[in-house]
């Protein structure tokens, strides 16, 4: 028990504060009151760590509302007391709570004490974790910005609308899963809910939609059956032959880790499938000649989608064979557009 000597104990488990709103889920704390019981126990009957330290578990349970706090399931909860009472903290915790996602912006533009005092808290350098909704309390705050957070799938969207500067963390293979199984059945990303719910996927069905709900720019199909013809023909070929090989080629290999457990991986077939997309690669640049773009004399989502994952793909040991000169020029040239800088 050497090592544990100098370590301080009193500090790092002190104060822990749950700071929890109407419908929350305390039921959950019961492993964590229980956690901190058993390592209290731990330290008054080990004369080793007695002699380390001594620990304090100092949990309050506070409310953001009234002091008898009506919890998820129809329950309620005399609280310890209210936010103000909290005495030195060194961790705050917000508990998960109950609500329909439509309510959620509304309910936590009200909590503004409660968002002040996670502000002043965390400029006094104290952590705050939020799990499950109160992760929107926690955006709320300003505590997220410019930084990741996990957030239920199905309020992805709202989430992202509501705070476009904090990053939803979806690499963790919730896609492959309920409850986004429900959103997209094929389980990838992206997928575009509409305000009645109705949900696209696929990004040429995607891409085609917004195409032609939005009138007033030109086209990225085209304007003829003969163009939009073009277009599909080539977008076809590329997300066929191109696109994905080449991701499947990374999803075998150097993304084998984080795709093993959600979809069949067939290790022994990455370095046939990125030869495959090198070799569909030489061939689309020797049939690019001079054409400035894919489908000819006009860009279409066929560029687009060729050079989003050719941007992807020089990221995963995949770049463009500089030998491929037309489309090497062709992608500087996309790349130069104002638009691959948004
Ligand atoms: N055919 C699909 C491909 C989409 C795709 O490859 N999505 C990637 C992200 S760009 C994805 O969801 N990766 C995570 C996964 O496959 O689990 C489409 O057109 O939407």
């Amino acid at each position: 028990m050497d090592n544990l000597q100098g370590v301080n104990y009193h500090r790092s488990m002190a104060n822990l504060v749950v700071a929890a709103v109407r419908n929350s889920y305390l039921c959950s704390l019961g492993v964590l009151v229980d956690a901190h019981a058993r390592l209290a126990e731990m330290f008054a009957e080990d004369s080793a760590l007695a002699s380390t330290g001594r620990l304090h578990t100092g949990l309050q349970l506070l409310s953001a509302g009234p002091r008898q706090l009506p919890l998820a399931g129809g329950r309620s909860f005399i609280m310890d007391g209210a936010l103000d009472e909290a005495s030195d903290p060194a961790l705050v915790y917000l508990p998960n709570f109950q609500l329909a996602a439509a309510d959620l912006p509304g309910f936590v533009a009200q909590q503004g004490r409660l968002r002040r005092w996670l502000a002043s808290l965390a400029e006094r350098g104290v952590p705050i974790c939020a799990s499950g909704a109160s992760v929107w309390i926690a955006a709320a705050a300003g505590l997220l910005d410019e930084r990741r957070a996990s957030v239920d799938v199905r309020q992805a969207a709202a989430f992202r609308r509501a705070f476009p500067k904090v990053e939803v963390d979806l690499r963790a293979g919730e896609n492959r899963k309920e409850p986004y199984l429900n959103v997209n059945a094929a389980g990838q990303m992206p997928a575009l809910e509409l305000d009645d719910g109705t949900v696209v996927a696929e990004i040429t069905a995607i891409c085609e939609y917004l195409d032609e709900i939005k009138k007033d720019t030109p086209s990225l199909i085209g304007d003829t059956p003969l163009e939009r013809a073009a277009t599909r023909m080539w977008t076809r070929r590329i997300d066929l032959n191109i696109v994905e090989p080449a991701t499947n080629g990374f999803r075998f290999s150097e993304g084998l880790k984080l795709f093993q457990n959600r979809i069949r991986c067939i290790p022994e077939a990455a370095d046939g499938l990125k030869a495959t997309a090198r070799e569909r690669l030489a061939w689309l640049d020797g049939l690019m000649g001079s054409k400035p773009f894919i489908a000819g004399n006009r860009i279409s989502m066929a560029d687009i989608l060729l050079f989003a994952f050719l941007d992807f793909m020089k990221d995963v040991k995949q770049p463009l064979d500089p030998g491929c000169k037309n489309l090497t020029a062709w992608f500087g040239r996309m790349k130069a557009r104002p638009s691959a800088a948004a």
